[in-house]
């Protein structure tokens, strides 16, 4: 009998068994032709989030490169922060029939019906980059991605660094990620966790700038307005840092100086504003995920057992290893 990868998949998912090396020979069925590539050729669907950052074109750019050297077809769209394209995306994947759909969720909730669909297809689904809250788990295989909550305490861990001895008090403006993204509100937790055993560290504002520049620098603008005595600033990614430093230097203040900026990611303009002393401290999150993607990719198709949860590994750099780091910098 003929069994295509797909119906392979469920039927192994179904069993809860763990086959190795099972769907190693392509079948070539039409089922893979409808899939848009012929025989052996692995078909992608990946639904990313958006153009937002830096960080995203390079996690894109890592994608692309990555599935084209392990001769993956991919076919690639672009959800510009909104769920409902990237719903839409996701199901045109399911009547694409590809082999694996992966997707960086921009919201955590609400992903349950178009899993389910994918799930009756029998299409395995990865996660990348962000988590979803749904509590079940047959609905993906695995999530690949950093721990935000980590990121969210070594940010923290830094700030009760710089300002161990001294009593006073330390206000705190906060620029969020994307509303309802698991970055958003596990690096708000985890620097809340991490500051929250000295009661001098004050949140004072604390306001969302959706990842991107321009709303960085807008939302910073007016936290300077309204708040005359802000002393550090947390942004969950540099791409909002960039855009603050903006509005600080344009309100006339110091940015690194007179107000501290602790960031996340750690892409090249980040390493730069630290060379050049405006951001203090960046907590490092990969968004190189392309080859371990592919590899998961290559496993689940040929029926592979993969890890449910696959840990990307990240560091936090300081203004005085900037320099030195800067030039090997990949992103
Ligand atoms: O930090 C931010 C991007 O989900 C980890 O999304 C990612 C975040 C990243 O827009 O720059």
């Amino acid at each position: 009998m003929h069994v295509s990868r797909r119906k392979l998949f469920a039927v192994v998912a179904a069993a809860g068994l763990a086959t190795s090396g099972l769907a190693a020979c392509g079948d070539g069925t039409q089922d893979d032709e409808a899939g848009g590539a012929a025989g052996d050729t692995i078909v992608l669907g990946f639904a990313q989030v958006g153009a937002e950052s830096g960080w995203r074109t390079a996690n894109t750019k890592s994608i692309q490169d990555s599935a084209k050297a392990a001769g993956i077809d991919l076919k690639f769209s672009d959800a510009q922060q909104k769920q409902e394209n990237q719903i839409k995306n996701i199901r045109s994947y399911i009547t694409q029939k590809v082999d694996v759909i992966a997707f960086s969720p921009v919201v955590e909730s609400g992903w349950e019906p178009v899993l389910r669909e994918a799930k009756e297809a029998g299409i395995p689904v990865v996660l990348t980059d962000r988590a979803i809250d749904s509590p079940d788990t047959s609905l993906y295989v695995t999530f690949l991605g950093s721990d935000f909550i980590e990121e969210g305490k070594r940010a923290a861990n830094w700030l009760v660094q710089e300002y161990q001895g001294k009593n006073e008090t330390v206000n705190i403006v906060e620029l969020q990620g994307t509303t309802g993204s698991a970055p958003a509100i596990d690096r708000k937790e985890g620097f809340a966790q991490g500051i929250a055993a000295n009661p001098n560290f004050k949140i004072i504002a604390s306001q969302t700038g959706e990842f991107t520049r321009a709303k960085g620098k807008e939302v910073m603008q007016a936290f300077l307005q309204s708040n005359p005595d802000i002393d550090v600033l947390y942004a969950h990614n540099d791409d909002m840092a960039l855009g603050a430093i903006q509005a600080i230097e344009e309100a006339g203040k110091k940015p690194g100086v007179d107000i501290k900026i602790i960031s996340i990611d750690g892409v090249k303009d980040a390493f730069q504003a630290m060379v050049d002393g405006k951001i203090n401290v960046v907590v490092e999150c990969n968004p190189l995920l392309g080859p371990q993607l592919m590899d998961v990719v290559k496993k689940v198709v040929a029926g592979e057992t993969v890890e449910k949860r696959i840990l990307t590994e990240e560091g936090v750099f300081t203004q005085d290893q900037a320099a030195a780091a800067l030039p090997n910098r990949q992103y």
